[in-house]
């Protein structure tokens, strides 16, 4: 009798574990007219796009990753991920071994070399780090599966399939992260067939292992979505006491310095120039923390929407550039 019991209380909880399975059924006539949708705006045949979308697997992994986004920590404790004395060391070494070819991405593109190098440490630990999830099982995952985000990631899947006929890459076997991103630069599909370019004059472009087509592309990203050279990033800035934090609704640069002036901000130090600026309102290690942050601010943003990724891809450029590291990863 105990025994029948607890073979009852078993298989009722190996059904419970297996609900996740039966709670991502594939919908298959959604799947078969997206093949076609696909096969005919990329000019594909439809029967191969449906027969690589029956590799697609759903994956839990995917679903969890998406729900808990790093960017959810206070500054505090997210800044200390990314400006680090090993990564900033790490980058300055990368810096130096490939100063020649980022040199003459920066002189072609005016985005400087230690903000590209910037970008690849932060999202890869420069290169060590690009993703082992299939991107064709995130981009299927998500796009099928995650109401929420459906719609974008249904149309990076479709970008997918047609990055995969321009470059002649295998869809099935890309890797990158749960969110479909490739390479040491992390492109997503759209952005890869936007941005990315052939910097080593191969005829194709390859993010994971030429790093000239890896350093060109990064560089054009930022250059069409609108670096400007020689201008500021953001600068640490003071409100005034008893003043209450201004909080703008967009990362958008378009106060004037008289204006952010008016609402109580202003530079830390002089020297600023008077260009179109917003401001950061920051949990800093010792409290609040404020920043006057450029037009080239809101373009790292348009790499990742976040506005602490943004600070820490500016401030490890900057460590990039300096031999001071100890004193500004303690602060
Ligand atoms: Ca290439």
């Amino acid at each position: 009798m105990r025994r029948s019991l607890l073979k009852i209380a078993t298989s009722a909880l190996g059904l419970a574990l297996a609900l996740p399975t039966f709670a991502a059924p594939r919908d298959e006539a959604a799947l078969a007219a997206f093949a076609a949708e696909v096969a005919a705006e990329h000019g594909l045949d439809a029967a191969q796009v449906a027969a690589t979308l029956d590799k697609a697997r759903y994956q839990q992994s995917i679903i969890d990753a998406i729900t808990r986004p790093a960017e959810a920590k206070p500054w505090r404790d997210y800044r200390p991920i990314f400006l680090n004395d090993a990564r900033i060391e790490k980058g300055r070494a990368f810096l130096a071994e490939h100063a020649e070819a980022l040199a003459r991405v920066e002189a072609e593109t005016g985005v400087p070399a230690q903000v590209v190098v910037a970008i690849l440490g932060v999202e890869t630990n420069y290169g060590g780090i690009t993703g082992k999830h299939s991107v064709l099982d995130a981009l299927y995952t998500l796009g099928f599966h995650y109401p929420p985000r459906q719609a974008f990631f249904r149309g990076e899947l479709k970008h997918l399939f047609a990055l995969a006929k321009e470059q002649g890459l295998d869809a099935t076997a890309l890797k990158g992260s749960y969110a479909g991103a490739m390479g040491w630069g992390q492109f997503i599909p759209s952005s890869y067939r936007a941005y990315a370019r052939d910097g080593d004059g191969d005829g194709r472009v390859d993010l994971w292992n030429s790093l000239p087509d890896v350093f060109a592309s990064v560089a054009n990203y930022f250059a069409a979505h609108g670096w400007r050279s020689g201008e500021p990033v953001a600068v640490p800035a003071l409100l005034e006491d008893g003043r209450e934090p201004y909080r703008p609704a967009s990362l958008e640069a378009k106060y004037a310095l008289a204006e952010l002036a008016e609402r109580g901000y202003s530079p830390q130090s002089g020297g600023v120039p008077d260009l179109a600026a917003t401001v950061l309102n920051l949990e800093g290690r010792f409290g609040p923390e404020y920043w006057i942050a450029f037009r080239n601010f809101y373009v790292i943003t348009r790499y990742n929407r976040s506005p602490l990724y943004a600070l820490a891809v500016f401030q490890l450029s900057e460590m990039l550039g300096r031999s001071d590291s100890a004193a500004v990863a303690a602060r």
